[in-house]
């Protein structure tokens, strides 16, 4: 008799089955009320004395095992039943990805192409990496001029010099060597600057310039393209142009908004004046006409130049512009609300 439980044990343990249905039989085979071990149970009351013990341990040992494989078997199957539903249908949804947020430079870089981009402007872009002609000759940067030393650029070869670009204008330069008036075309793009670190200077930013060459361009059309920007930009109505220097324009002037002294921040941002500067412009110089190709006495122009990170810190109210170049995701992810 005990030999026959032995038997019933080995049998359980080799038991394999794939389905429900196999399962349940072997269930009820072997824990039914009317299964082997009910019966067994009943024979234990015949059995001798002196054998009760092994054999008791025999059908108790049986039973467990009988109760684990069954439990066992169900698991198995259901494991293998929710993989074919997993991969089984490829109808299902894919997981969720998490969606990342634009960096706030391209935001505003966006928006400025959206403004410039609805009176006509189109994106020129080009490379970071310049020579001597488009970064400064034909721009009218004369040899001995400041902007050309090591201080001020990365060169990465000179005697023929090549260098990284230190403004986008070496892309206008491009353009109008590869087109003819009339030209309204933005540049935006990373410039680097030999500069020391700090809150408010970088070696690396970003630009946006723009320029427009037509006949009969005047500097009434510069003050008015200026004045819609800063409208559509900031919502501020009032401009003034001071006059300034560059090489490459003449005349030329700064751009002030008037922000307003209505809090605290905005007098620290404006020195208290209400004033505040954000771009450079003029009128294309006819000497850069000439080097590039556009015939100055038929045409003229206007050009203007803004740093991206200076407004984007105006926009936002960002105090330090290495928080851009940081990527920390404290930072990175208050902008994605941003468009
Ligand atoms: C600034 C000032 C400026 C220009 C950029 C330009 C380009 C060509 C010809 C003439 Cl191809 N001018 N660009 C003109 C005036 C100012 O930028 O403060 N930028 C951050």
């Amino acid at each position: 008799m005990l030999d026959q439980v032995k038997e019933h044990i080995n049998k359980v343990q080799n038991f394999e089955a794939q389905s429900k249905e196999a399962i349940e039989a072997f269930r009820i085979e072997y824990l039914g009320s009317k299964g082997i071990l009910k019966e067994l149970f009943t024979k234990f009351k015949e059995v001798p004395n002196d054998q009760k013990k092994d054999f008791g341990q025999a059908i108790n040992e049986l039973k467990q095992k009988a109760t684990d494989k069954v439990a066992q078997l169900k698991a198995s199957l259901e494991d293998k039943q929710e993989e074919a539903g997993i991969y089984g249908d490829l109808t299902r949804s894919g997981y969720p990805i998490p969606v990342g947020a634009r960096h706030p430079i391209n935001v505003v870089k966006n928006q400025i192409i959206d403004v410039f981009s609805r009176i006509g402007f189109n994106v020129s872009e080009g490379p970071e990496i310049e020579d001597d002609w488009h970064n400064f000759t034909a721009l009218n940067l004369p040899a001995h001029h400041p902007a050309r030393d090591m201080q001020d650029t990365f060169f990465i070869q000179t005697d023929p010099d090549v260098l990284l670009r230190t403004h986008t204008s070496s892309v206008q330069v491009r353009y109008m060597e590869n087109n003819q008036p009339p030209i309204r075309t933005i540049s935006p793009g990373r410039v680097f600057r030999n500069e020391a670190i700090s809150a408010r200077a970088h070696c690396i930013f970003h630009q946006v310039e723009g320029l427009y060459i037509d006949k009969n361009v005047s500097f009434a059309d510069l003050k008015q393209t200026l004045l819609y920007f800063t409208k559509e930009m900031f919502g501020k109505s009032e401009i003034r142009l001071r006059p300034s220097y560059f090489p490459f324009t003449e005349p030329s002037a700064e751009v002030d908004i008037y922000w307003g002294l209505e809090t605290e921040t905005d007098y620290r941002i404006t020195k208290g004046t209400g004033w505040l500067e954000i771009m450079g412009c003029g009128m294309v110089d006819p000497a850069v006409l000439q080097n590039c190709g556009i015939d100055p006495n038929e045409y003229s122009g206007f050009a203007f130049g803004m740093g991206i990170e200076r407004i984007a810190m105006l926009l936002y109210q960002i105090g330090d512009i290495r928080m851009f170049f940081e990527n920390d995701v404290r930072f990175l992810k208050q902008f994605s609300n941003s468009l």
